[in-house]
C-alpha cells in the first residue's frame, strides 16, 4: 500500500476492484465507514461478483473476470478526453511530458520490439520504447504536452480505442453503468478531491496482472491521487505478515529489501552487480544496501578485499523457479527434496491434481505446519495410491503466531511486535528454533564431512543464542535493523548504511525500527502525537521507510509547498521550513521549489510513471488482452491473449482450452469467503468456522440455474480441462451472466477452502484451475478459466 488502513478515513471515493474487503479484510470496513460518516465518502465496487462489499456499496458494477485493463482504459480515456485528470500535477509530477523514441509503436497486439518465437512466445527488446535524450544525456520533454511523442500524447492515443462503447461491450456492463463509475471516480481530479483504489487478488491473479496493477497506478497519477492523504494505489495484501516476508525476500527474485537477485550471467561478481545500479534517484544507495546484507550474512569474514563474500550469495541459472516452474520441474523429476513451511499448495496450487502428483516424485518432504495438511498427507488424496509413492514425509509440528514472539508487517508497511501469549503445546516449536537446529545441524555436518562448497555455510554470521541454546527473535530483529560493526550500535536510519564493511543490516528497508533493542520502535504505543489531525499515528508502532505513513509524499503538496487541499495538510511550508504530520521523502529544510524537482525519489527519473520504459515484460503501458482461456475474441486488437504470459503449454500441466470452446461454454472464478483462511488448513479444524461454513459450493445465477434444472442444494459436475469435482449448487442472484459483444455466456463461481484433511472436507477448486501465470510475476490465472457444468445428481454437501 501507498498509504496505510487509517488514512481511509480520508477518503472522498473509493473504488474497490478485484478485492472484496467487507469479507477478506474486514477491518479496513471500518475505516472506509469513518470516511463516508465524516465526509460523505462514496464507495464503487467493480466485480463479476455482486460480493459483500457491493451489498454495502453506493456504486456496484458487474465486470467479466479479466477485464479490468479494459475497464481502467476506459477510465484514463475518459478523464484525459473530458479534461477530468489533475494536469498541474501530471504537468510537473509525473513523465507526461517526455518523449518516447521516435519508432516507438503498437500495431496488431504488439509493441515494437517484439520478437515471436517459435512456439508463439513473444520477448521484447525495449530499445523504442525508451526516453528521448539531448546530447548531454537529459531527458527531453514538452512541458505543454503537446508534442505527439510525448507519453501525455501517446496515452491520449492508446486509450482513445477504448471508447465507452468499446469498454461496456468488452467486460459485459452497459455504457451507463461505465459512465456512472467514470463520472464519480474522476471527479477527484482535482486538488480537493482524493480517490483511493483498493485492489488484491481479482486484479493480480491474471495472465496481465502486472498490467493491471499498471492502470491502476498510471489513473491515480492522472488524477493527482498519489502521495496524497485519502488517496494511494493499495494492495490489500493477503497473509497477515504477507507485506513482512516479501519484504525480507520471500520471492525467489529479490534479496532483502527489494535488492534485485543475483544472477549467474550478469552478476559474476560484485563489482558487475554493482555496475546495474541506476544513476539516479534513490536506488543510487544500492552498493551500500548489499554491502551492509553481506556483512549481515558473512560478519567478520566479509572485508572489502573479498567483495564482502559475494561470492558466498547463490546466484541464480537464468530459469524461472516460481511456483508453477518448480512443479513442473518436480514433476520431471528434477527435484530431489522440498520443504513446505507454513504452505499447503497441495490445496491452494493450480491445477492441483499434477501438482499433487508431482509431490509424489520427491525422495523427501518436510512440512512444517500446524496440522498435518493435504500437503503433508498428499499421498492419501483422492486418486492417489500410496505403494506406488515413493515420498518419504517428516512432519514437524510448529508453534503457531501467539506462541511465539516476534513481528507482523501489515498491508500499510506497519510493523508491530507481538509477544508471546502461551506455550506452543506437546512437541511443537516456533520456527526459529527449527531453523536454528536445522543451520547447526548442517553447519555441523559440512565441518566434519565437507563437501561441495562449505565455506558459505561454515563462514556464516549465526549469533543469536538468548542464553539458555535457544535463538533471540530480538537479535535477529536487530540483525534485520542494521548495526555498525564495530560497537554494535543500532541504526536509525539506513541514512547512516556504509559500502565499506563498516555497517551490517539485513534489510535495508527496515532500517530504524529495532534501533533500540530494550525499547524498538515496533514496539511503541503512542496513540496520538500533538497536532495531527490525519490518523498518521507516527508514534504507534513502525513503518518503512524511516517511518514514513504516506509514500511520495512530497506529492502532497504543490510546487510552493502548500497542500493541494488546506484541509488535508499532510505538509506545509511555512517560509522557513515544513510543518509536518508525516515523515517527508525530501529534505524537508530545503526550500519546496528544490523538492518539487524529484517527488518520486526512488525513481531514476524523479517523477512518476505513466509510462514504464523498463522493467515490464510486456509492454511499457497496460493493453488488454483476453484471459488465456476466455469465451470471447480479442476486439480491441489481434492478439488473443498477453503474448508474453507464461504458459505450461506443454509438458503434463499443459491442459489448456482454446477460445470459445463450445464444450467449456462458461467462465469460472474463486474466491474466499470470510469464515474461512485459505487452504481452510487452520479453519477447517476448527470447530465453530467450520459450523458457520461447512461445505465446499458452486454460486450459479438463476438463469444458469434454469438452464441445467438446477435448484439450490443440488449436485453439480464442474468440469475443465484439467479435472472436474462435484459439489452443492448456490443459486444465487448474486452472480449473473455477462453479455460480451452481443453474446451471452454465464460465470460460475466458486470457493476455494476445501480439501480432504481435518473436520471439514470437501472438494478443492483447483483441480480445476489452470498452469498459467502472469508475464512479470508468475502469479496464476486463478480468476478467470473456462469450464463447463452440469446437473449431477443427488443433493446436499459432497465430503472428502
Ligand atoms: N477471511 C479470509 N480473509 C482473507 C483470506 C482468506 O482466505 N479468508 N486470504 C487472505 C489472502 S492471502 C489474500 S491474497 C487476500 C485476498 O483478498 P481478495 O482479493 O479480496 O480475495 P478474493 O475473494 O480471492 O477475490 C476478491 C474479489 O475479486 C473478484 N474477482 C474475480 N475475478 C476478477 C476480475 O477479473 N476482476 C475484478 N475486478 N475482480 C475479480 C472476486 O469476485 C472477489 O469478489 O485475502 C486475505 N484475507
Ligand atoms: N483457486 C485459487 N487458489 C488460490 C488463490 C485463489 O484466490 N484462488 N489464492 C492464492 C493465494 S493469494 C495464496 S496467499 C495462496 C495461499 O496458499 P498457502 O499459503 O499454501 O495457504 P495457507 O492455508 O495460508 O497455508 C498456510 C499453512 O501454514 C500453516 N501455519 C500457520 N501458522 C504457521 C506458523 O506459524 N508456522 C508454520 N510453520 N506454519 C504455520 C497453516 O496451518 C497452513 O497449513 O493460495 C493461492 N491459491
Ligand atoms: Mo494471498
Amino acid at each position: 500500500m501507498t498509504n496505510h488502513w487509517v488514512d481511509y478515513q480520508n477518503t472522498d471515493v473509493f473504488m474497490v476492484i478485484g478485492t472484496n474487503p467487507a469479507e477478506n479484510h474486514p477491518i479496513s470496513m471500518r475505516w472506509i465507514n469513518k470516511a463516508r460518516e465524516k465526509r460523505g465518502a462514496k464507495l464503487i465496487v467493480v466485480d463479476p461478483k455482486f460480493n459483500r462489499t457491493a451489498a454495502v456499496a453506493d456504486l456496484y458494477v458487474p465486470l467479466r473476470p479479466g477485464t479490468d485493463i479494459a475497464f481502467l482504459g476506459g477510465l484514463m480515456n475518459y478523464a484525459l478526453t473530458h479534461g477530468r485528470y489533475f494536469h498541474e500535477y501530471v504537468a510537473k509530477y509525473t513523465n507526461a511530458s517526455f518523449l518516447i523514441h521516435p519508432d516507438f509503436k503498437f500495431e496488431d497486439g504488439l509493441f515494437s520490439g517484439a520478437k515471436v518465437g517459435e512456439d508463439g512466445q513473444v520477448t521484447y527488446d525495449t530499445a523504442t520504447w525508451q526516453y528521448q535524450r539531448d546530447e548531454e544525456g537529459n531527458y527531453k520533454k514538452d512541458p505543454t504536452l503537446q508534442d505527439p511523442q510525448c507519453v501525455f500524447q501517446l496515452l491520449k492515443k492508446h486509450y482513445s480505442r477504448y471508447t465507452p462503447e468499446m469498454v461496456a461491450e468488452t467486460c459485459g456492463m452497459t455504457v451507463e453503468q461505465f459512465l456512472e463509475v467514470a463520472e464519480l471516480f474522476t471527479s477527484t481530479g482535482r486538488p480537493d478531491k482524493a480517490g483511493n483504489i483498493m485492489y488484491a487478488m481479482g486484479i493480480t491473479q491474471s495472465s496481465h496482472g502486472s498490467q493491471n496493477v499498471r492502470a491502476v497506478a498510471m489513473l491515480q497519477l492522472l488524477l493527482g491521487n498519489i502521495g496524497i492523504p485519502g488517496g494511494g494505489v493499495n494492495a490489500h495484501r493477503g497473509e497477515s505478515n504477507v507485506q513482512g516476508s516479501t519484504d525480507m525476500a520471500l520471492l525467489w527474485g529479490n534479496l532483502p529489501g527489494y535488492l534485485p537477485m543475483t544472477t549467474a550471467a550478469a552478476h559474476p561478481t560484485l563489482a558487475a552487480y554493482n555496475a546495474t545500479t541506476p544513476k539516479s534517484g534513490y536506488w543510487t544507495n544500492r552498493p551500500k544496501f548489499i554491502a551492509s546484507l553481506l556483512k549481515a550474512w558473512w560478519g567478520e569474514h566479509a572485508t572489502p578485499e573479498n567483495d564482502f563474500c559475494y561470492e558466498y550469495l547463490p546466484k541464480v541459472d537464468g530459469r524461472d523457479h516460481s511456483h508453477m516452474s518448480i512443479f513442473e520441474a518436480m514433476g520431471r523429476g528434477e527435484l530431489k527434496g522440498l520443504f513446505a513451511w507454513g504452505q499447503n499448495f497441495a490445496v491452494g496450487g493450480p491445477n492441483v491434481s499434477k501438482e499433487r502428483s508431482a509431490l509424489g516424485k520427491l525422495e523427501w518432504l518436510v512440512v512444517a505446519d500446524l496440522f498435518e495438511t493435504e500437503t503433508a498427507a498428499f499421498w492419501k488424496g483422492p486418486g492417489m495410491n500410496p505403494a506406488e509413492i515413493q515420498t518419504e514425509v517428516f512432519l514437524l509440528p510448529a508453534a503457531a503466531s501467539y506462541e511465539k514472539c516476534g513481528t507482523i508487517t501489515n498491508s500499510g508497511r506497519l510493523i508491530q511486535w507481538r509477544d508471546k501469549a502461551v506455550e506452543p503445546p506437546g512437541d511443537a516449536h516456533d520456527d526459529l528454533w527449527m531453523a536454528d537446529r536445522l543451520f547447526k545441524k548442517i553447519r555441523e555436518l559440512y565441518a566434519t564431512e565437507g563437501g561441495a562448497f562449505p565455506d558459505p555455510i561454515l563462514k556464516l554470521h549465526w549469533d543469536y543464542d538468548d542464553g539458555s541454546g535457544h535463538p533471540s527473535a530480538e537479535k535477529v530483529a536487530f540483525e534485520i535493523n542494521g548495526y555498525t560493526w564495530d560497537d554494535k550500535q543500532g541504526l536509525t536510519t539506513f541514512g547512516n548504511l556504509k559500502d565499506d564493511g563498516s555497517t551490517a543490516c539485513g534489510c535495508w528497508i527496515y532500517s530504524g525500527y529495532f534501533a533500540d533493542f530494550e525499547n524498538p520502535k515496533c514496539r511503541s504505543r503512542v496513540k496520538d502525537e500533538p497536532g495531527t489531525t490525519l490518523g498518521t499515528h507516527l508514534g504507534w508502532g513502525w513503518s518503512w521507510p524511516v517511518n514514513r505513513r504516506i509514500l511520495y509524499n512530497r506529492c502532497s503538496v504543490d510546487e510552493n509547498g502548500q497542500p493541494w487541499d488546506p484541509e488535508r495538510p499532510l505538509f506545509r511550508w511555512d517560509g522557513e521550513k515544513f510543518v509536518a504530520q508525516d515523515v517527508p521523502d525530501f529534505v524537508a529544510t530545503n526550500p519546496p521549489a528544490v523538492s518539487a524537482q524529484n517527488p518520486f525519489i526512488m525513481m531514476a527519473e524523479g517523477v512518476g510513471g505513466l509510462w514504464a520504459p523498463s522493467g515490464m515484460k510486456d509492454g511499457p503501458i497496460p493493453e488488454h488482452y483476453e484471459p488465456v482461456e476466455s469465451p470471447f475474441a480479442n476486439k480491441l486488437n489481434k492478439r488473443q491473449f498477453n503474448p508474453v504470459a507464461i504458459i505450461s503449454g506443454k509438458g503434463e500441466f499443459g491442459q489448456l482450452t482454446p477460445p470459445a470452446d463450445p464444450n467449456f461454454p462458461y467462465i469460472c472464478t474463486t474466491y474466499r469467503v470470510t469464515e474461512h483462511w485459505q487452504s481452510g488448513a487452520m479453519t477447517r479444524s476448527l470447530p465453530w468456522l467450520g459450523e458457520m461454513m461447512p461445505d465446499m459450493f458452486v454460486e450459479i445465477s438463476p438463469s444458469l440455474a434454469a438452464k441445467l434444472g438446477v435448484s439450490t442444494g443440488d449436485r453439480v459436475e464442474v468440469t475443465t480441462a484439467r479435472g472436474s469435482l462435484v459439489a452443492p449448487a448456490m443459486v444465487t442472484p448474486r452472480m449473473r451472466p455477462v453479455k460480451v459483444h452481443g453474446r451471452e455466456t454465464e460465470i460460475v463461481g466458486m470457493p476455494w477452502h476445501w480439501g480432504y484433511m481435518g473436520m471439514f472436507t470437501g472438494a478443492s477448486a483447483n483441480v480445476l484451475t489452470p498452469h498459467v501465470g502472469d508475464a512479470n510475476t508468475q502469479i496464476p490465472e486463478y480468476k478467470a478459466f473456462l469450464c463447463n457444468i452440469r446437473k449431477a445428481g443427488g443433493s446436499g454437501p459432497v465430503r472428502g
